[in-house]
């Protein structure tokens, strides 16, 4: 994918930690497939990033290429998007490095997610946590990114990726440009079922608290049910009603209905009729990716070449960017 249309350039990643949750799907790769028919897409599976946490090696693979598998059952077209596994294009972790160099431990220091990961694993608070943001910044400056569609929790990490690249460009002459986070209205921040005041998150112990992409449907229903709510039994957004708000946040995700007509819909209903419409409406929303993914984990080869062929059109674009920054700080190149 050349960029002769001059289409902005769109770039994300997510780890392939485990299975995605719900608020993945809502709060990123959602978007990831709406936006490209808009806009030049490359998307990857950042298992580099995934190293920080220690996974089992045979895993880890496993789960790359369940990751990938889930990248293009979502709907990613691979002949229209680049869909590549990060490892596979070595310029991420050697722009990496240069970025480091450019990137003061103060800032670094400050980031929430380095704060929480680090104080919830206190045995293992390795440089790589620390230095996570900044591979991130790599990842996203080698292809020029315009736009970086993430939840909300990534917003401080695309902060940091834009100050990496204007103290570069300051320092070295013009060479990034200035990305900026692509954060949805609704879906950017999916709760837990079981503490709407926490983040869904694929790393939760507790099953009931999320809704795996994968969840067989009676599953998925009796988690809905499960939700926790509150004691008020109508159904409106208001303050207060994190439980409420974030049922409400995922059906309208999913039917395209806003606030009022939800709430109109379930006037005079009880939390039970509208947990189960909100389950119905996410079963349905993740059915064709459930067929898809089942179909594409039994041709593992065919991901294989796709991944081949993703991280080939990926080098292209990166290796261009990676040059430029290693003249920009003196490398001497052959
Ligand atoms: P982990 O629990 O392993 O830290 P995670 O569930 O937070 O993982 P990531 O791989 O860190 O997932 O994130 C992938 C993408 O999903 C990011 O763009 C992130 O902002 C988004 N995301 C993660 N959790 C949510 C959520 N609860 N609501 C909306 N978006 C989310
Ligand atoms: N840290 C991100 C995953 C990620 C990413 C990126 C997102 C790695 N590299 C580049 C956007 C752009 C997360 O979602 N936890």
């Amino acid at each position: 994918m050349e960029n002769t249309e001059r289409k902005p350039i769109v770039l994300s990643a997510i780890q392939p930690t485990s299975v995605p949750t719900l608020g993945n799907y809502l709060g990123a790769l959602k978007n990831w497939k709406m936006m490209c028919e808009d806009y030049d897409c490359l998307y990857a599976v950042a298992d580099l990033h995934a190293l920080t946490v220690h996974p089992e090696p045979a895993k880890l693979r496993q789960q790359t290429l369940e990751m990938y598998a889930t990248l293009l059952a979502v709907g990613l077209d691979p002949e229209k998007n680049i869909v590549f596994i990060q490892s596979r294009v070595p310029a991420h972790a050697e722009l990496a490095w240069i970025l480091d160099c450019y990137t003061q431990f103060g800032e670094a220091s400050r980031m929430t997610q380095f704060k929480e990961k680090s104080a919830k694993h206190a045995d293992n608070v390795n440089v790589g946590l620390f230095a996570y943001p900044v591979l991130m910044a790599a990842d996203i400056l080698l292809y020029q990114a315009n736009f970086v569609p993430v939840g909300a929790d990534q917003k401080q990490h695309l902060e940091i990726a834009r100050d990496i690249a204007s103290r570069f460009n300051a320092l070295r002459g013009e060479t990034f440009t200035l990305p900026e986070p692509f954060i949805g209205k609704i879906g950017a921040r999916v709760m837990s079922l079981q503490d709407p005041t926490q983040k869904m998150s694929k790393s939760d112990p507790n099953p009931k608290a999320s809704i795996s992409l994968l969840d067989d449907p009676d599953v998925i229903l009796k988690k809905f049910k499960s939700a926790v709510t509150d004691s008020e039994a109508v159904v409106r957004y208001a303050d207060g009603k994190d439980g409420i708000n974030n049922l409400m946040s995922i059906y309208s995700c999913c039917t395209g209905l806003d606030y009022a007509a939800i709430e109109k819909e379930f006037e005079g209903k009880g939390y039970g009729d509208f947990k189960v419409k909100v389950a119905e409406a996410v079963i349905e929303e993740l059915r064709p990716f459930r067929d898809n993914y089942k179909r594409l984990m039994d041709d593992k080869q065919y991901l294989l070449d796709t991944a081949a062929q993703g991280a080939e059109k990926a080098s292209r674009i990166a290796n261009r960017t990676l040059t430029k920054a290693k003249k920009k700080v003196g490398l001497l190149l052959g």
